[in-house]
């Protein structure tokens, strides 16, 4: 037996130990995908485990993360800090080796994987990031690859279609998946489910595609260098592999993929893996091959850093620019101007603050699923980011929302660059899976969400938002910011650009809405009192801020104090201190919730005596103004139903 082979059977202990240990995991897809492992780390992948997140490092993304196990024994066999005892800890309390690999990249992990799809759509992301920042900077300073490990799942998934296809389109050329072609599934052979050209449909997309017995390390390198070598198409390897690879019962068998081998099983496999080795045992040999493998590596970041450095030094300007895009510091935001008592859209409020701050943030880069002129979403200054022109800052995500939801999420964790992405907010649910992963790994994507409400109009139900806000809401670690005018428009913004651990959702209006006053607004507190009185708190979000003022004159009218509170941030009211909250909703005072959506979740909000006024059903197709009429919403409905109510 070679060191390589010696290499990938360490991974395969490793993770059967691992497994068995834990007495849950999912031992088949490392065992099977080990040689892919030892090739691409030991011959190819540009990582410094001494300095896990230099900033030129190729990025690593095992799309499969159910394999965690194969990605956890390579960090650790790499020299990365994973130790022994992390991995003894597979999948306990606290340890840096969870059931799914969770995005640390002092680690060497680059992103959170485990539903099926998402590492492949956001790998492309991190694929866009490395084209956009290679033309700013030069080779000389920005020049990687991309590589990933991809399985039948993730093949099969619509979001990675989406993306390959995004990503044929726009030739990323330094992007190469391994596909572990290994026929079995979660419940059993790939058959059952899968029957189609899998290269062949990459090859339409526009990719190099290349086949190859994954097991045989030194024609795994050959394919590796045949991607390597095509600069202008992304790559997929298809390397045919066999699940559970050496367990006498259990190899190619749907048994391998997602519980422990069994103790007498596990002996089995050692044994006809010529394994003699104690649990969690690494041959001293296999570490030195590691160690001397990955040097020139090693040298290579260093020289890298050290070149950066010296560049930087000696270019005021470049090293500006690299800040710009590397350390980028806190946005504040003007309010646009508008002519006082104007309306405008908080959706065309949103363009103007994006084009208002393109120059000041060169890092700043985005596009919409086919909806660039509804979302205002397009950066006119700059042109399209294509194959033939890196340079363009606008992203053509086409009708793909959920790709597009992973490729932020890629191009947010690569660091450097800073992305938005946008869609009709009814369509945010074509995009969940994306947008709850980004929130879970802390990726900082910003969701430019128009066409907010029912009040949208005569594109009807199937358009108009009515749960989609509660929904985002629910999501832990996503602020979403309903802003109401040009002021909380740019505080939203300011918000989200500020936000460096999660995303941040906009739920902006296609209707127009008065803009306001020119003097920021405290969005970053959550809420604040528009107006105020002592009998009554209205609480309103976005286009219904205005309702709820006009309503309160209404009231005003009729002898009740009505205080209007602006509550565009829930989440960032929610970490504000017991004194501001009760300076803004007061205490004692009857509350009321306004907002064109569901009433779920006001609750915490207005309390159980509370008035909620939203809209618990769906919409309909009709002129906004004979909607709000219909459901409820004009200043006259709200101040009858609020005095009805305070009786
Ligand atoms: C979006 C999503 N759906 C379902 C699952 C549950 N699941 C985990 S692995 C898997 C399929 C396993 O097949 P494959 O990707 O070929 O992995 P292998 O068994 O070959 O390791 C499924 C359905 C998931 N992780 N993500
Ligand atoms: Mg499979």
């Amino acid at each position: 037996m070679n060191i390589e082979q010696l290499a990938a059977n360490t991974i395969r202990a490793l993770s059967i130990d691992a497994v068995q240990k834990a007495n849950s995991g999912h031992p088949g897809a490392p065992m099977g995908m080990a040689d892919m492992a030892v090739v691409l780390w030991s011959k190819f992948l540009r990582v410094d485990p001494k300095n896990p997140t230099w900033e030129n490092r190729d990025r690593f993304v095992l799309s499969n993360g159910h394999a965690s196990m194969l990605l956890y024994s390579i960090l650790h066999l790499t020299g990365f800090p994973i130790s022994i005892e992390d991995i003894e800890n597979f999948r306990q309390w606290g340890s840096p080796t969870p059931g799914h690999p969770e995005r640390d990249p002092s680690l060497g992990i680059e992103t959170t994987t485990g539903p099926l799809g998402q590492g492949f759509a956001t790998g492309v992301g991190m694929a866009i990031a490395e084209a956009k920042l290679n033309e700013r900077f030069g080779s000389d300073l920005v020049d990687h690859r991309t590589f990933g490990f991809v399985s039948d799942g993730d093949i099969m998934e619509g979001i990675a279609s989406e993306a390959a296809s995004l990503a044929g389109h726009l030739g990323l050329g330094k992007l190469i998946y391994l596909y572990d072609d290994n026929d079995i599934t979660l419940v059993g052979p790939k058959s059952w489910s899968y029957n189609e050209d899998t290269t062949g449909r990459f090859a339409a997309y526009g990719w190099q595609t290349l086949h190859v017995d994954g097991h045989d390390q030194p024609a795994l390198a050959e394919a590796i260098e045949a991607a390597l070598a095509d600069k202008d198409r992304p790559s997929l390897i298809s390397c045919k592999t066999h699940i559970g690879f050496g367990s006498p019962h259990k190899q190619d068998s749907a048994s391998a993929h997602g519980s422990p081998l069994g103790e007498e099983e596990v002996a089995l496999t050692k044994e006809r893996l010529g394994w003699e080795y104690e649990p969690f045992h690494v041959p001293a040999d296999v570490y030195e091959f590691f160690t001397g493998a990955l040097d020139d590596r090693r040298q290579e970041a260093s020289e890298w850093e050290r070149n950066l450095e010296m560049k930087l030094a000696a270019d005021k300007n470049l090293a500006k620019a690299w800040h710009k895009h590397f350390n980028a510091t806190p946005i504040s935001i003007a309010v646009p101007e508008y002519d006082e008592g104007a309306k405008a859209a908080t959706r065309a409020i949103s363009g103007a603050v994006i084009n208002a701050i393109a120059d000041d943030r060169p890092d700043l880069v985005g596009g919409s699923a086919d909806l660039a002129s509804s979302n205002n979403t397009l950066i006119k200054s700059s042109g399209d980011f294509t194959a033939n022109d890196r340079s363009g800052r606008n992203i053509r995500f086409g009708i793909r929302e959920h790709a597009m939801g992973a490729i932020v999420n890629g191009i947010n964790v690569h660091g450097g660059m800073r992305a938005f992405g946008g869609t009709f907010l009814t369509f945010s649910d074509y995009m969940r899976g994306a947008i709850r992963l980004g929130a879970l790994m802390g990726a900082p994507s910003i969701w430019v969400f128009t066409h907010d409400s029912i009040f949208l109009g005569e594109d009807g139900p199937t358009h108009q938002s009515v749960e989609h806000v509660a929904a985002l809401r629910a999501i832990p670690n996503l602020w979403v910011v309903r802003p109401a005018n040009a002021a909380e428009v740019a505080g939203a913004w300011e918000v989200a650009l500020n936000r460096v651990d999660g995303p941040t959702a906009f739920s902006l209006s296609r209707q127009g809405l008065p803009v306001g006053g020119a003097g920021p607004v405290p969005v970053d507190k959550g809420a604040y009192v528009v107006r105020d009185g002592s009998d009554v708190v209205l609480v309103a979000t976005g286009s219904e801020v205005a309702t709820a003022l006009d309503a309160a004159d209404i009231l005003e009218g009729n002898g009740k104090s009505a205080r209007v509170v602006s509550m565009p941030c829930r989440e960032a009211f929610e970490i504000q201190d017991d004194a501001y909250k009760s300076s803004v909703l007061g205490d004692g005072i009857p509350r009321v919730s306004v907002e064109a959506g569901i009433t779920f979740g006001w609750g915490d909000i207005i309390g159980s005596g509370g008035l909620a006024i939203g809209l618990d059903r769906f919409g309909a197709s009709a002129p906004a103004s004979v909607l709000a009429e219909k459901f409820g919403f004009t200043p006259e409905q709200v101040a009858a139903r609020v005095s009805e109510w305070l009786g």
